[in-house]
């Protein structure tokens, strides 16, 4: 299994299933939840509406993650995770949002799959404590489904700060691609 590193806008790269830092509402939100929702057009948006009434009414729990079709991404699938905000919610749970993404992933015959730092914007998490939790999950992961697994920094510094926390800690090749 391959891990990559990329620095750019995840709404570009060409994986099969992007993962999207959600809010438990499910019905949208800034940062990158707002450009993968941009990206994709707006029938993403009628089917999270229709998953709201019709699968997850109280909205989608901190770690939990629920799978959408991709629209006009170049990506089979989106996978929607919420991560816990670092002042107040349990920051273990960003290990959850990793895990249950994967195991999404596989079910959905995904061999390649991108993430952002999820909780590293509006709720707060410091990009270093995000790159040590990946860390931790990707040296535990092993898959017979999941070829690639890319982890997309928006911001020079946090893609130099990945680099580093996850270079140093794992086994795994690391393959630097930086897209402009
Ligand atoms: N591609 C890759 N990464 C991006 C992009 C992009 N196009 N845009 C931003 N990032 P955030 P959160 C990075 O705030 O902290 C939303 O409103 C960004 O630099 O998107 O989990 C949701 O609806 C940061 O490192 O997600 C929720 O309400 C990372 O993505 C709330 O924000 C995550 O930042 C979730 O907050």
């Amino acid at each position: 299994m391959k891990i990559s590193i990329i620095r750019g806008d995840i709404t570009k790269v060409k994986v099969d299933a992007i993962v999207n830092a959600a809010n438990f509402g499910m019905l949208g939100g800034g940062g990158v939840d707002g450009a993968i929702r941009r990206a994709a057009g707006h029938s993403l948006q009628e089917e999270c509406v229709r998953l709201r009434k019709e699968v997850i009414p109280n909205g989608l729990e901190t770690g939990k993650a629920i799978v959408t079709k991709a629209y006009n991404l170049p990506a089979k699938i989106i996978i929607h995770t919420v991560g816990p905000r670092y002042y107040s919610g349990d920051i273990n749970l960003l290990k959850n949002c990793y895990t249950n993404c994967l195991k999404l992933a596989e079910e959905n015959n995904c061999e390649s799959i991108a993430f952002p730092a999820i909780s590293t914007g509006a709720y707060g998490c410091p990009i270093e404590k995000s790159a040590e939790i990946v860390s931790e999950v990707l040296e535990n992961f092993k898959s017979d489904i999941i070829k690639e697994i890319i982890l997309v920094l928006f911001d020079e510094e946090d893609y130099e700060i990945y680099k580093r926390v996850l270079g140093n800690g794992m086994k795994t090749d690391l393959n630097e691609i930086i897209m402009d």
